[in-house]
């Protein structure tokens, strides 16, 4: 039988890619949320499938010294060993390390089959893996697969409320995209000790959506404790309503009575195939209280939001006071965490933006965002920052001097430089009366890898490509830009509010040094660091 991670290899077969932009062509896929042609796909791949000639492409690992060999395998942002990861699940501390859990596919660069991957870390920096943590049971309520939940500590032991899937007639299905047809439920199970091995509770504690809703999806739970009582949101959606956030209430994990919905957004009015394309089903749900405010983080067509509000504790309604757009790039599903610190951690998927044909013969795809600690500013603004922690894999410093000049600046920029295209830039320019133009681009290249343009004219935004970021609401501030340079990914930093995260794919087999070009705005600079990174792995594969 042709499962569905096969189907999946095979189809960049069927599609004629247009050719990739260098810097950031289209996606092609994305799970359960994409999809500029799933209908296309469906319908070639029905077709194929009819074809008795029908042959399956060769799923050859590709082998771990090309893997270490990649240059565009990021070397300090966690990532599987090989093959296909997307969504975090489940970040918890535990026994003082931290545990990630991600949405993975141990047999293929392509999303499907869910496993959740699982990995250990001392610091939220360097990474262990570990045994696959969940993988579907045949049979059981996640026999499809085991989707997006998170990981919650339950006095001396761990749970994990996720989402399992089983294949189902339309009828029937929660998820409808015009590729998949599928039920969802919520399921539970439990760990100790290492957390490496895990009982599932055999049925599923929420069965089904609320009975009467007309749900367009039912998944991913991000539960909280409140006193005695447990509460989770559910993602979901209530069809020709729009996006909603659906929340339970539990005394034990296992039995769960449904409230209402947290919070609820409008229709977009646009059709779609898949829901979570045009904002009618969000996605990856995530709650939580930051500083004297509640945060509500969902993902819907492609992007992840946050909003900022009152939590109403007697009616248990959520109500939104400010809201914005987490990440303006390739960044998707985000999930938070408390450290070990009391810090609120946000973690981010990013995505690949090369064709899967591509990504899928590189034997690896998706990448995990360096931990971004959250705060809101006065205004209830979110406000962003990586973690200090990776501070500590700085190699030494190389720093603009003031004082000779202009020209004497040009020289010695034109001298910075990351190498192996793996390393972290920081800068600060004042807000004058001229524009401020900054590319990062590596020596012989067409174009540079990120664009970043300050135009007086609208002095509270930055354009970082082609999206205006907003900068917060401290005007007279420096602007203070932080770029994380990993082989293919740029997560940039705007003033801690504006967030961009890029993917580059330089062609050939070295990665490129890495400049600053400074072509507009010199004279308003008034700081600039690189900084070599040190490698996690010594093999770009994190043992
Ligand atoms: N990815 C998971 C879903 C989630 C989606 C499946 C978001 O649970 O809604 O891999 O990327």
């Amino acid at each position: 039988m042709l499962s569905f991670f096969h189907c999946k290899a095979f189809l960049h077969y069927l599609v004629e890619f247009c050719p990739p932009h260098p810097r950031s062509p289209q996606p092609v896929t994305c799970p359960l949320s994409p999809v500029l042609s799933r209908r296309q796909l469906l319908t070639r791949t029905a077709a194929l499938a009819a074809t008795s000639a029908l042959r399956l492409p060769s799923l050859a690992e590709v082998p771990a010294s090309a893997l270490a060999a990649d240059p565009r395998r990021p070397q300090y942002h966690l990532l599987p060993a090989r093959n296909w990861m997307n969504d975090p699940n489940g970040p918890i501390v535990w026994r003082g390390e931290y545990h990630m859990f991600y949405q993975y596919n141990p047999h293929a660069a392509v999303w499907g089959d869910m496993h959740w991957g699982h990995a250990v870390s001392p610091d939220m920096v360097r990474w262990r893996h570990l045994p696959v943590a969940l993988a579907p049971t045949p049979g059981g309520p996640d026999a499809a697969g085991c989707f997006t939940g998170s990981a919650l500590v339950d006095g001396d032991r761990v749970a994990i409320l996720y989402t399992g899937v089983v294949s189902a007639p339309e009828s029937h299905a929660t998820i409808r995209d015009g590729a998949h047809s599928l039920r969802e439920s919520q399921c539970l199970a439990f760990s100790s000790g290492d957390l490496t091995h895990w009982t599932k509770v055999p049925e599923a504690v929420i069965p089904a959506p609320p009975p009467g809703l007309d749900v367009t999806g039912f998944r991913d739970p991000a539960p909280w404790r409140q006193g005695d009582v447990w509460y989770t949101a559910i993602g979901s959606g209530i069809r020709g309503q729009g996006g909603a956030i659906l929340l339970y209430r539990s005394a034990d994990l296992r039995h769960w009575d449904y409230l209402h919905p947290l919070y609820q957004g409008s229709a977009s009015g646009q059709a779609a195939a898949n829901p979570a394309d045009s904002g009618d089903m969000w996605e990856c749900p995530d709650f939580f209280p930051l500083g004297d405010r509640h945060v509500l983080i969902h993902s819907t067509g492609g992007k992840a939001y946050w909003q900022s509000g009152v939590l109403d504790t007697k009616t248990m309604l959520f109500h939104t006071q400010r809201s914005g757009l987490l990440d303006a790039g390739a960044y998707y599903a985000p999930k938070t965490q408390l450290d070990a610190h009391g810090r609120r951690i946000l973690w981010g998927w990013i995505q690949e933006r090369r064709p899967e044909a591509e990504y899928s013969a590189a034997g690896w795809a998706g990448v995990m965002s360096l931990p971004r600690v959250l705060t809101l500013d006065a205004r209830g603004d979110l406000q962003m920052e990586v973690a200090t922690e990776v501070e500590e894999i700085r190699g030494d410093e190389q720093r603009l001097r003031f004082g000779g000049g202009e020209s004497g600046l040009r020289d010695q920029l034109a001298r910075l430089e990351i190498r192996n295209a793996c390393g972290e830039i920081r800068c600060t320019f004042r807000r004058g009366s001229s524009p401020f133009d900054l590319a990062l681009a590596s020596p012989g290249a067409a174009q540079p890898w990120l664009t970043v343009r300050w135009d007086p004219a609208h002095p509270d935004t930055i354009q970082i490509e082609d999206q205006q970021l907003a900068l917060g609401s401290d005007p007279k501030a420096e602007v203070d830009l932080r770029f994380y340079i990993d082989g293919s990914v740029i997560e940039c930093l705007a003033n801690r509010h504006g967030a961009f995260t890029q993917r580059f794919y330089p062609k050939g087999t070295g990665a490129p040094p890495i400049g600053v070009q400074i072509t507009a705005g010199l004279g308003s600079l008034t700081a600039l660091s690189l900084w070599q990174m040190k490698p996690i792995s010594p093999d770009r594969l994190t043992t």
